[in-house]
């Protein structure tokens, strides 16, 4: 079966208005908008109980959100955007908070359950167990975690580190400081190894990677000041609703000025066609619209959407070719290409009308500043650095890079993940940065690229990683295949975790012969003051902060990274010990990563600053030659496997769809908060969202429990939810959903592609 055949998605209306969800009739139990009076309820009940006190004090805190790298939290506060506009914290972030608030894990809990009872934990269970707040090990051969002391710890991680350099490596993950990063990587270089691999390589690696060969920078072009100038926004690939929900208040201020957002995305995320912001108390109740035009790809074909909207903008002449020739390298085959494709070869793959994608390309046409924004329907895809580079040549080709109000803007995940790339935690370090720290150590480093995330499982499952320390994150069900990523994890002598809360990756993802967990302390509760980096290229000062456990045996990441480091390399070239002390690592990030000089006086001047040399208000790039490089794009060629490929039972009658697999609205990634999606009428984990269409087709019903089985496994009793996803393509939850499939990657970047897994699904016989 194939996904390229014809869809019953709703049709637009001429108006290039999206159906309201109302008017597609798919939901039977979501609301009509995003946001609005739940969150405000959520807001209300947390704040005014027990734990308020203690959520106000957190939230008040001067330091950095703690949720996503939209990067709130101000110099007077923690309720400011970086242009100190009020009102700016989500009821995400009180989410994170409230989970980083809870009790402790008793003191005996670990005793009293076994490691194999702690296996049956779900997501949600595991991280009410309340915050880690004292060390534990697992030994091999025992069943149960039990205390450790400090001394062992730094015995057994020097051991686990003494190895050949090329055996050992680390993972992490974006809540850590800057400092701590910096820390981490100069640790893991100065032994000698690369293998820094991170949360970014499952996430926006393609953006990264495909950024800098455009345009030599691999952040954001746009600042926060850019995007209120903007008059169109195409949003692609992105939940912002639920993922960053104060890019919604950017969005409603471009539609109140007149401006227009196109929304390119399989699922209609309600929120992204009506939101109703706290920010807005007027349009609390009715809701502000946000989308001008939805179109509804097929899940992994934004590039021939893209190329699709080229081809209108080159057959309109809506395209700069007076900037293209002053600006850019290579448009003429970009031009060429997309002017040679057919129609019918372009509307095949992506699924949507060239009528439609016309439509797109007038908007842009008409509008004078474009900003294309992006997150992880793009990225996590078999050709997701393709998509940036289709991506920056729509925007080039109108000329919308290099002026205020326009641009390419990745949106970022965590909340530090960005400052993470810019510390030198990559398995690809840029060049000045590698020579910058040559200087700093007084030798020459390895400079053989280390392992990325997908590289790291599978040298671990090739029995070739002797010790991996995961700063923060959840190495284990991050990765598609849990089955591999368990059996990989396994073969590893040491694996050390460092986190604040209990995680399904403690429990399954076990060491050989130890397994580590590390309480720390997290960023509003650090001792240390440090710094943070948003997705818009800002850099935040942390306050130092306490913990509300009362007696609790955490470390904070910079000091555990800095003994350890002193106790494996001594005190040259660099003074590990004295590291402790935060300003010190500021002075080096200082010396070492460029645009981050202003960091060096920020503990005198307390002056948050944006990162020079990263936004773009001049057509005038990073490149060696200053111009933008425009790369062809490839049409992807998406196929679905047949029914009889999948391990299903004989005769099975079920339908192949593309499955996106993704975030629900109440969980941080690996991390569960709440069982439903109630933005999107699904009650609970274990549902599926599919067309209605496709199920009667099928002869199935609503609410029916099916069979998804990939190529890897396969998840029971999933109820069907109807949902207004396009005909072909399906929804389900990550973590659970990464049991079904093996990792396909992006060539170019290593990326999973998370959103485009070919599953059977079937009903019980
Ligand atoms: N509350 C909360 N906030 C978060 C996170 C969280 O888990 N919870 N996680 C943080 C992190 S690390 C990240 S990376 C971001 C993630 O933020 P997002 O990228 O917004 O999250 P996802 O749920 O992965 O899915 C994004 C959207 O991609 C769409 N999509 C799927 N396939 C395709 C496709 O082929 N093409 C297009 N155009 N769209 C597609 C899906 O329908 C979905 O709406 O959020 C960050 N912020
Ligand atoms: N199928 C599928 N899989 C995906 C994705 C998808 O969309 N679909 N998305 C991918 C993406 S975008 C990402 S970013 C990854 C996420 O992968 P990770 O970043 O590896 O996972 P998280 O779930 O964010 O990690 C949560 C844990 O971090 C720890 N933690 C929280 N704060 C701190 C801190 O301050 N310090 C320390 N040391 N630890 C802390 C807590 O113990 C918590 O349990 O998952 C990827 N996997
Ligand atoms: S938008 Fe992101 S950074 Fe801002 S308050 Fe919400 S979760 Fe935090
Ligand atoms: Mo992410």
């Amino acid at each position: 079966m194939d996904t390229n055949t014809t869809s019953s998605q709703p049709e637009q209306d001429p108006q290039g208005n999206a159906p309201s969800v109302e008017q597609t009739g798919y939901y039977s139990d979501a609301p009509e908008m995003g946001g609005g009076l739940p969150v405000l309820q959520y807001w209300a009940e947390h704040t005014l109980s027990l734990e308020g006190p203690d959520l106000w004090r957190a939230l008040t805190h001067k330091s950095a959100c703690l949720s996503c790298a939209w990067g709130t939290g101000g110099q007077k506060g923690g309720f400011t955007n970086e242009l100190e506009e009020p009102l700016q914290r989500c009821m995400k972030s009180v989410e994170a908070i409230s989970a980083e608030l809870q009790p402790p894990v008793a003191s005996h809990f670990f005793d009293r359950h076994s490691v194999a009872e702690l296996q049956q934990l779900t997501s949600l269970q595991a991280d009410r167990l309340g915050r880690l707040s004292f060390p534990v090990i697992l030994r091999a051969g025992q069943s149960h975690y039990e205390r450790i002391s400090w001394d062992e710890i730094y015995h057994l991680t020097v051991d686990a580190f003494q190895r050949p350099p090329e055996r050992v490596a680390s993972y992490s993950s974006g809540r850590s400081s800057n400092e701590a990063a910096f820390l981490l990587q100069l640790m893991m270089r100065a032994l000698g190894s690369n293998h820094l691999a991170d949360c970014s390589d499952l996430c926006h690696v393609p953006s990264t990677v495909g950024l800098k060969q455009v345009f030599g920078s691999g952040t954001s072009m746009v600042s926060l000041e850019g995007l209120k100038q903007a008059d169109c926004v195409v949003l692609l690939g992105s939940n912002a609703p639920a993922n960053h929900p104060r890019l919604m208040n950017e969005l409603i201020h471009l539609r109140d000025r007149g401006g227009r957002v196109i929304v390119i995305n399989p699922v209609i995320e309600v929120g992204l066609v009506k939101f109703a912001s706290p920010a807005f108390p007027r349009q609390l109740l009715s809701g502000s619209d946000i989308s001008s035009l939805y179109l509804q790809p097929i899940p992994g074909s934004d590039t021939a959407l893209l190329l699709g909207i080229q081809k209108a903008l080159i057959e309109r002449n809506l395209i700069d070719r007076d900037y293209l020739q002053r600006h850019t390298e290579g448009w003429e085959a970009v031009v060429d290409q997309a002017r040679s494709l057919s129609w019918d070869a372009i509307t095949a793959t992506c699924g949507v009308s060239q009528l439609e994608l016309e439509q797109a390309a007038l908007m842009i046409g008409a509008s004078e500043r474009v900003v294309f924004a992006w997150a992880m329907g793009i990225t996590q895809q078999k050709n997701g650095v393709d998509n940036v580079h289709a991506i920056a040549n729509t925007a080039l080709l109108t000329g919308n890079a290099g002026k205020p109000g326009a641009g390419t803007m990745p949106i970022r995940g965590h909340s530090n993940v960005q400052g993470f790339g810019s510390m030198g935690v990559t398995a690809h370090l840029r060049q000045d940065v590698q020579t910058a720290l040559e200087t700093l150590l007084g030798r020459s480093l390895n400079r053989t690229p280390g392992y990325r995330a997908r590289d790291l499982m599978d040298a671990a499952d090739a029995g070739q990683v002797d010790t991996l320390l995961c700063l923060g994150g959840n190495v284990y069900a991050a990765n598609p295949d849990l089955n591999q990523a368990k059996s990989a994890l396994s073969k590893i002598d040491t694996v050390i975790y460092l986190s604040t809360k209990p995680n399904l990756g403690h429990f399954h993802g076990l060491g050989r012969t130890h397994t580590l967990i590390i309480p720390v302390f997290n960023r509003f509760e650090n001792p240390h003051r440090t710094t943070t980096e948003s997705g818009n290229n800002f850099v935040r000062l942390n306050d130092p902060g306490k913990t509300h456990l009362k007696g609790a045996d955490l470390i904070a990441e910079v000091d555990f990274l800095s003994e350890l480091a002193h106790r494996l390399h001594g005190d040259h070239p660099v003074n590990w010990r004295l590291l402790q002390d935060t300003r010190y690592i500021r002075q080096l990030i200082a010396q070492t990563i460029p645009g981050y000089e202003a960091i060096a006086t920020i503990d005198e001047t307390k002056t948050e600053f944006t990162i020079g040399g990263r936004i773009f208000d001049e057509p005038k790039f990073a490149t060696p030659s200053g111009k933008a490089s425009m790369f062809v794009t490839e049409l992807p060629q998406l196929r679905l496997p047949d029914a009889q490929s999948f391990a299903a039972p004989a005769q099975t009658a079920g339908r192949v769809v593309a499955l996106m697999t993704g975030r629900s609205y109440s969980q941080h990634n690996t991390v569960v908060y709440k069982e439903g999606d109630r933005y999107r009428g699904m009650p609970h984990r274990h549902c599926i969202l599919m067309n209605p269409a496709d199920v009667q087709q099928a002869g199935w019903q609503e609410h029916q429990r099916v069979t998804v089985q990939g190529d890897a496994g396969r998840l029971e009793n999933i109820e069907i939810i109807f949902g207004a996803v396009r005909s072909g393509a399906a929804f389900m939850f990550y973590p659970e959903a990464n049991v079904l499939f093996t990792a396909t990657t992006d060539p170019k970047s290593g990326i999973p592609a998370y959103k485009r897994v070919p599953v059977l699904v079937y009903a019980a016989q």
